[in-house]
C-alpha cells in the first residue's frame, strides 16, 4: 500500500512552516503521489481536517476503490454537465482559508478563483511538492527498480535485433513488446531509435530509416511500472566500427563513468556535469554535448533535480537521477550512453546496469 499519508502529513508540515491554510493539487502525478489515485482532478488539503479528491463522475467508482482504506480523504463527486470550477471554488470559500497553496494551475483557473474569492492569498507551492518528490520512498524505490529492470530487458532485446536491413520502427517495437510481455505498464516516452547521421540528434529522427551496415544507432527507451519510469541509453555501432566512431564510443563512456563515479549525497549536480563536461571538451568535443547531463526520473521522466551547469541543486539520498553525456556531430552521428542511477550516502547504485560481458557495443 502506498504510504500516502506520510506524504500528505509532510505536505502539512510544509503548510504549517510556510503559514498557508490549504494546497490545492491540480498536476494529475501529484495527486496520485498523495493520494494513491492516478485520475484525481484536483486535491485539496487543509491544515487541518478531511483532504477533499475531486473526480469526475467516470472515475468516480475507481476513486472510492482506490482510496477505500485512506482516512482522513473524502471524495468529491464532479457531475456530468456541472460546473467544476464553481465547485472547487465553493469548496475552497467554505473552508474559511486565508491562503491557499497550488502546485500549477492554469491562467484561467487562476484568475477564476482570484476574481471569485477577494480576500484570499494564492502561493505557488510546486517547489515544496518536488521536494517530497525529489526523494524517493521504499516503496517508490520498488517500483523504479522493476521499471529499470524491464528497460534493461527492452535495452538487451535491442542488441539482439538489431542489424543492417531493418527499419528503425521494426527495432522499436521489439523492444516494446519486450518490456510490455514483461510487466511494463507502457513507455515513460515515445521509444527512440535512430540510426546513422540522424543519430546526431539527441532527441531522434523520424523513425523511418533503414538500418546500414557501419551506422551508429542510438537507442534511448523507458519502461513504465505503475507511474514511475526509467531512462536509458545506448548507442550500437553495426558491424565494425571506424576509428573515429570508436574513438567517440570511448571518450562518452569515459565521460560516464566518471560522472557516476561522483554521484554521491552532499554533491552539487553541477560538479557532476562538469566532471562529465570537462572531460568531453580535453577530448576536443566540447561543443557537441550540447545538453545537461542528467535529470531526476520518478513519476516523470523529467523532474528535479537537474543535472546541468546552472543547476544549484545538491543531491541527496534517495533522489533518482540519469547520467547521459554525448556527443553529436552532424553530418556523422551521435553516441549516447544513459543510464538511471540511485543517489546513496556515499556512491551512487546504478539501475539500468548491463554487466561487463552483455556490453552492448556489436
Ligand atoms: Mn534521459
Amino acid at each position: 500500500m502506498l504510504p500516502v499519508s506520510s506524504r500528505i502529513n509532510k505536505i502539512r508540515d510544509i503548510l504549517a512552516q510556510k503559514g498557508i491554510d490549504a494546497l490545492l493539487v491540480s498536476d494529475e502525478k501529484n495527486i496520485y503521489y498523495l493520494t494513491g489515485f492516478p485520475w484525481g482532478f484536483r486535491l485539496l488539503i487543509p491544515l487541518d481536517g478531511e483532504s477533499t479528491l475531486f473526480v469526475h463522475s467516470v472515475n468516480y467508482e475507481a476513486a472510492k476503490y482506490a482510496i477505500r482504506d485512506a482516512a482522513g480523504l473524502r471524495i468529491e463527486l464532479i457531475r456530468v454537465g456541472e460546473k467544476w470550477g464553481q465547485k472547487i471554488i465553493s469548496v475552497i470559500g467554505g473552508g474559511g482559508f486565508k491562503a491557499v497553496g497550488f502546485d500549477r494551475i492554469s491562467a484561467t483557473e487562476y484568475a477564476r478563483i482570484r476574481d471569485s474569492l477577494r480576500s484570499l492569498n494564492l502561493e505557488c507551492l510546486e517547489e515544496a511538492i518536488w521536494s517530497l518528490r525529489k526523494v524517493k520512498d521504499e516503496f517508490e524505490l520498488t517500483l523504479i527498480r522493476r521499471a529499470a529492470e524491464l528497460t534493461r530487458r527492452g535495452m538487451i532485446k535491442a542488441f539482439e535485433v538489431i542489424r543492417p536491413g531493418l527499419m528503425e520502427w521494426e527495432v522499436a517495437a521489439e523492444i516494446e513488446y519486450e518490456m510490455r510481455r514483461l510487466g511494463s505498464s507502457g513507455v515513460a516516452f515515445d521509444t527512440i531509435v535512430c540510426s546513422g547521421p540522424e543519430s546526431a540528434f539527441p532527441h531522434g529522427g523520424f523513425g523511418e530509416r533503414k538500418i546500414e551496415e557501419g551506422d551508429l544507432v542510438v537507442v534511448d527507451i523507458g519502461a513504465k511500472y505503475r507511474g514511475y519510469c526509467a531512462d536509458m541509453t545506448r548507442t550500437f555501432i553495426v558491424g565494425k566500427p571506424s576509428e573515429k566512431q570508436k574513438e567517440l564510443y570511448d571518450i562518452v563512456r569515459r565521460a560516464q563513468r566518471l560522472a557516476i563515479k561522483h554521484v554521491r549525497s552532499g554533491v552539487r549536480a553541477k560538479d557532476i556535469d562538469e566532471a562529465a563536461r570537462e572531460y568531453i571538451a580535453g577530448r576536443g568535443y566540447g561543443e557537441y554535448f550540447v545538453h545537461s547531463l542528467g535529470h531526476g526520473v520518478g513519476l516523470d521522466v523529467h523532474e528535479p533535480p537537474t543535472i546541468g551547469p546552472t543547476s544549484e541543486e545538491v543531491l541527496s539520498c534517495g533522489n533518482i537521477i540519469t547520467i547521459e553525456p554525448g556527443i553529436y556531430i552532424p553530418g556523422f552521428g551521435g553516441i549516447r550512453i544513459e543510464d538511471t542511477v540511485l543517489v546513496l550516502e556515499d556512491k551512487a547504485t546504478n539501475l539500468t546496469e548491463i554487466s561487463e560481458g552483455e556490453e552492448l557495443i556489436s
